[in-house]
């Protein structure tokens, strides 16, 4: 029996997942098992004993999260995969109270992404501040980016996208940090996204692809799409030979004012 069975919620935050999989992979950011997608469901699963499929040991500890549940894509799966069926591309989750170990609970048993310690190590800094999804996708026009090395600098990339549309500046208030290119799954990586989300929404990767944090899939995919329009315009106005101005600080200072958002860097 599927752990979806007589479980609305749960079904629709697996259609939800399904639904942004299927963006990813159109917008053409998820090339063969390229990203991966963790979402806390544990209020969407029936409390009680629940007969686990399998025990993993974690490598370390996520104290934030002992006995929460995650929905998360499966290791070498691809998202075109997840579209179609979120829960044979992928497990579900539950952390033992120590939050050493976890139980696959649901539906069979499949390995999560080997990203799956940075993912928690991001949900267990993240929880305090109400995230419950981790989205990391390889979106073409913002992985260019981060090959320009103006771009690595501090707030520069950040900054650059925010004024090239207003939305920009009001669907990712918390704007994009920057990390270096560390080895795609290492701790190290995992380190800085999580000193980079410390004062922002989604950070980039130098040359690999970009993190979202939030507490919904779907806003979480909105701010990635925002941000790769904000690229897109960009990298249209070069194409076209000039380089584009850009909104002038007073103009997003306005937006921030208006929209009641936070000073930059908060
Ligand atoms: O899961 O994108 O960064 C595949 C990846 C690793
Ligand atoms: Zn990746």
């Amino acid at each position: 029996m599927s752990i979806l069975e007589n479980n609305e919620k749960l079904s629709s935050a697996m259609a939800d997942i399904a639904e942004v999989a299927g963006y990813l992979w159109t917008k053409g950011w998820a090339e063969r098992n390229g990203g991966n997608i963790s979402v806390n469901v544990t209020e969407f699963i029936t409390p009680g004993a629940i007969t686990p499929l399998s025990t993993v040991t974690l490598p370390r500890r996520f104290p934030a999260l002992g006995g929460d549940a995650f929905y998360v894509t499966g290791t070498g799966k691809r998202m075109r995969d997840v579209a179609k069926a979120p829960l044979q591309h992928g497990a579900i989750i539950r952390l033992h109270p120590d939050a050493g170990a976890y139980d696959i609970i649901a539906d069979r048993i499949i390995a999560p992404t080997s990203e799956l310690p940075s993912h928690l190590a991001i949900h267990d800094f993240a929880r305090a501040g109400g995230a419950k999804v981790v989205c990391h996708t390889h979106p073409t026009d913002l992985i260019a980016l981060t090959h320009r090395r103006e771009f690595l600098q501090p707030r520069v990339l950040g900054r650059m996208l925010w004024s090239m549309i207003p939305e920009a500046r009001i669907v990712v208030p918390r704007g994009v940090g920057i990390v270096p290119y560390h080895l795609p799954g290492s701790l190290e990586l995992a380190d800085a996204t999580i000193a980079a989300l410390d004062s922002h929404d989604v950070v980039m990767w130098e040359k690999h692809g970009c993190l979202a944090v939030g507490a919904d899939i779907i806003d979480t995919f909105d701010m990635i799409d925002t941000l790769s329009k904000a690229a897109q315009i960009y990298l249209s106005a070069r194409l076209a030979g000039f380089e584009p101005e850009g909104m002038s600080n007073d103009e997003l200072e306005e937006i921030r004012r208006v929209f009641n958002l936070l000073p930059e860097g908060n």
